[in-house]
Order: C-alpha cells, then sequence, then structure tokens
C-alpha cells in the first residue's frame, strides 16, 4: 500500500514536471485512463438483439482497452436517424456506428449482395455468402473513408399483410413499407406501392396506413409490436440482409495499434455472438407473433412460386448492374 502510493507520488511528480494538469492527477488518483470517447449511433430499437450485441461489444472494449477507448452506443436513432449513420461516420461526426448495410445499394449495388432474393435463405448460407463478399465490401468502404468492424445477419426475411395472401394478385395495389432498394423493386415487381420508413418509424406508418405491408424479420414485427395492426406473417426466408459497425477510418487510424488489436479482436466476437443470437431468436420471434394472435405460416406454393419469379428478375439485374465484381461473389459463394 505504502509502495503503490509512493509510486503514484513518483508517477504524479514526473506528470507535473512533465507539464501535465491538475486533470491528469485527477484521473490518476481515481485509478482510471485518460481515454477516448467514441460516440455510436445505431438505429434499431434499444431492446433489439443487434443493439444489445452493440451494448456487449462497447462495454468489452472499455473494459479490455482498460479505459482507453470508451464507446457509448445511442440506440434507436437517437443521436442519428438510420439514413443518416453512414454520412455521420464517413464525415467523421460519429467516430462508430451502425447501419444495415443493403441500405446502401442505392450508392452501389454491391452493397445489395446480401439483399438478392433467394440466394442465401439460411444462417449457414448467410455466412458462406458473407465470407464470399466481405473482402469486396470492406475494399468499397474503404475507398469511403470507412472501417469494416463486424456484421450481424437478421433472422430471415418473410412478408407481413393484414389480410391473407396466396399469390401476387392478392398483393395488387398495397401500400407496402420498404427498407432499401430492393425491398422497394419488390413492391414494384409484385405491384405494390413502395414507401421507404425506417424500422424506428414503421409502428407510425401502419397505425396512419401510410404502410399496410412489408417485409422483414420475425425481430423487427416484434420490436414494432406489428400485431396491433397486421393479421398475417408468411415464412418465405426469402433472404437474409446484414447490420455492420463501421469505424471512421481517422478516427481509427488514431488510435494506437494495441487498442486496434483489441477491437478488432471484439468485433470477431460480437459478429460471432450476434449471428448466434440471431439464430436461436429466429423460432422465438415467431412464436411470438402467433403468442399475439398473428396467423404466421409458411408461405402457400402460388405465392412461393410467385415470389420466385420475381426473385429470379432481381438476380439478373443485379448481376447486371454490378459485373464482374457481383459475379465473382457469387460464384466464390456457390463454390463454398
Ligand atoms: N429488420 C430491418 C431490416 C431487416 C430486418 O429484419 C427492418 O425491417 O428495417
Amino acid at each position: 500500500m505504502l509502495k503503490t502510493v509512493a509510486r503514484s507520488r513518483t508517477v504524479a511528480a514526473k506528470l507535473v514536471a512533465a507539464g501535465l494538469g491538475a486533470a491528469s492527477l485527477a484521473l490518476l488518483a481515481t485509478g482510471a485512463a485518460a481515454g477516448e470517447k467514441w460516440d455510436m449511433p445505431m438505429a434499431y430499437a434499444d431492446s433489439n438483439f443487434h443493439t444489445q450485441n452493440g451494448k456487449a461489444f462497447a462495454e468489452a472494449v472499455n473494459i479490455a482497452t482498460g479505459g482507453e477507448l470508451e464507446i457509448v452506443v445511442h440506440g434507436g436513432g437517437s443521436l442519428f436517424k438510420g439514413n443518416e449513420i453512414k454520412r455521420a461516420v464517413q464525415t467523421g461526426q460519429a467516430p462508430i456506428g451502425e447501419r444495415l448495410l443493403s441500405a446502401h445499394q442505392n450508392e452501389d449495388l454491391l452493397f445489395g449482395f446480401d439483399s438478392v432474393p433467394f440466394l442465401a435463405t439460411s444462417f449457414e448460407d448467410s455466412e458462406k455468402l458473407w465470407k464470399a463478399a466481405r473482402p469486396t465490401i470492406e475494399k468499397v468502404l474503404d475507398k469511403q473513408n470507412l472501417v469494416l468492424l463486424y456484421a450481424v445477419p437478421w433472422p430471415p426475411q418473410g412478408l407481413y399483410f393484414k389480410k391473407e395472401v396466396n399469390a401476387l394478385g392478392d398483393m395488387e395495389g398495397l401500400k407496402f413499407r420498404a427498407y432499401n432498394s430492393a425491398t422497394a423493386r419488390l413492391a414494384e415487381l409484385a405491384g405494390m406501392q413502395p414507401v421507404q420508413i425506417e424500422a424506428a418509424e414503421l409502428s407510425q406508418a401502419l397505425a396512419t396506413g401510410v404502410a399496410e405491408s412489408f417485409v422483414s424479420s420475425g425481430s423487427t414485427g416484434y420490436d414494432r409490436k406489428v400485431w396491433e395492426h397486421l393479421t398475417h406473417f408468411y415464412e418465405v426466408n426469402a433472404w437474409l440482409p446484414r447490420n455492420y459497425v463501421m469505424a471512421n477510418k481517422d478516427a481509427w487510424e488514431s488510435l494506437d495499434e494495441s487498442t486496434r488489436n483489441i477491437v478488432t479482436g471484439l468485433a470477431k466476437l460480437a459478429e460471432l455472438a450476434g449471428t448466434t443470437k440471431s439464430q436461436q431468436l429466429t423460432d422465438w420471434y415467431m412464436a411470438q407473433l402467433a403468442a399475439n394472435g398473428m396467423a404466421v405460416q409458411p408461405a402457400g406454393d402460388q405465392l412461393r412460386k410467385d415470389l420466385e419469379g420475381i426473385g429470379a428478375t432481381m438476380t439478373e439485374e443485379w448481376l447486371g448492374g454490378t459485373g464482374d465484381d457481383g459475379k465473382a461473389i457469387i460464384e466464390s459463394f456457390k463454390a463454398m
């Protein structure tokens, strides 16, 4: 004890000699390191598993770096709305943030690799597809001043309605909430009217009739209590889109190497933990929708066939628009 105090005094004396002020001494007294604070905007509900996983990641970083890097999560779009997060991180308004990767498909079609209908419809295939696409996506992000840290898939995507739907004809004219350009295209091809809405505003859109149907996972249906407005969920397993966490490249490079190594390692763990959670929760979400009165069932044969037709068109369009890079991703995925 005495020795510790004595050593602290020596360190304190050195700090004073080095011209460091009272703030450093106060930190020394409490034992806390003078760290960097990173605000981390996330778009989805605080209770959502992606947000919870982000918080666990942030906490692990705080602990493992001994407070050298403190990440503070702001969930539910409270700091920046979903569609503002990427720009905020790119420009350094936020040093780190999370966003739906395929939401950037309108900037570069490659970002939509995980929303090509019926390409990867299980967690296992989603992992393979991510492995195939990751290096390309990392390169695209790098050119945009962003560093990819980790990505976690949502549970498989199905369709929400407020009536029974057995074929494409039953969808004609419906107002359909889209979350990226692929889901808007799906709506168009199905003869529906797409309207782009963030998950955070979904309940309100359904309540006011701005939207009356959408495609998503059981997770978002559960978070937004959609049983208050809608009645049917059809399991389609059309694709598993990913959220990803990105850092601003300049902020990233300003960290020392050992901090970067810690964050990279914990990001790997966060990807694994988040993916496992997503998979574990998939059936639970279905049970919650059913328990709250929704009819939850697999899409019927005709509906499935119709959707597969739309999927084939969308696959062609995606491949046509992404050229060699898109083709290489799909070929590498199929070879796994
Ligand atoms: N939930 C998000 C994207 C995919 C999902 O399952 C949403 O609906 O916005």
